[in-house]
């Protein structure tokens, strides 16, 4: 898979992409990021990447020009799954969807900023937009980082143990089962009996039971969803 992400902010997704799952999924070479500086894209002589909105109002709307020349860049090199625009008035981002982008080539995601993106842009060139969650944050490049590390820790081969994304929270439509480690007494907490059991169909049981109530009290949203 690749992923290339096109920002104003490039310098934000250092951190996020290069530590853990993702790290050593780019260095086994299952997936490769490369970011784009929209500013690189601007032709006039002070590099102007957004512009006053028509009809008046608050906040500066990123310019179409920088933009599309970024993106044209990229799609005359290659063919896109997708091109996503990164904004807070896109479709709540999920699980269901990471599954399925996950089986892409080629990704582009576009990092909204200021009051957004000139509405001509996402009619004509983006076909998709994603929101990580109802609240707002200042850019969508933190956004594009959640989605990205979804997306890579799926490639098969991402996680050492092949068996884990399975049992994640959401991926059967359930929160995951409270989890123990060593000690098995802390502080005079002790681990759930059927745990140290050895009877793999109770602790299997068990599981299942609590994934259930779990899900019941803090996400009974999720009992409704379709599949
Ligand atoms: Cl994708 N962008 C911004 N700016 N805020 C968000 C978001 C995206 N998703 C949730 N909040």
């Amino acid at each position: 898979m690749r992923i290339d992400i096109l920002s104003l902010f490039p310098d934000m997704f250092q951190g996020p992409l290069s530590e853990s799952i993702v790290k050593r999924a780019l260095q086994k070479g299952l997936a490769e990021i490369h970011i784009h500086n929209i500013r690189n894209f601007a032709t006039d002589k002070h590099h102007r990447v957004d512009d006053y909105q028509f009809g008046g109002g608050a906040g500066m709307v990123m310019m179409p020009e920088p933009v599309v020349a970024a993106i044209e860049s990229l799609t005359n090199e290659r063919k896109y799954d997708e091109i996503i625009f990164m904004t807070p008035d896109g479709e709540v981002f999920n699980q269901k969807t990471a599954n399925l982008m996950s089986m892409y080539d080629n990704l582009m995601l576009i990092c909204g900023h200021y009051k957004g993106l000139d509405e001509r842009v996402r009619q004509h060139f983006i076909t998709r937009e994603i929101s990580i969650g109802d609240y707002v944050l200042s850019g969508g490049e933190l956004a594009a980082c959640v989605v990205a590390d979804s997306l890579i820790r799926l490639i098969p081969g991402a996680l050492n143990d092949e068996t884990s994304a399975l049992s994640d929270s959401f991926q059967d439509g359930l929160l995951s089962a409270p989890v123990y480690t060593r000690p098995a007494d802390f502080r005079g907490w002790k681990v759930p009996d059927v745990l140290m059991s050895g009877h793999d169909k109770n602790i299997v049981e068990w599981r299942q039971q609590q994934s259930i109530e779990r899900t019941i009290t803090r996400r009974p949203d999720l009992l409704n969803e379709d599949e």
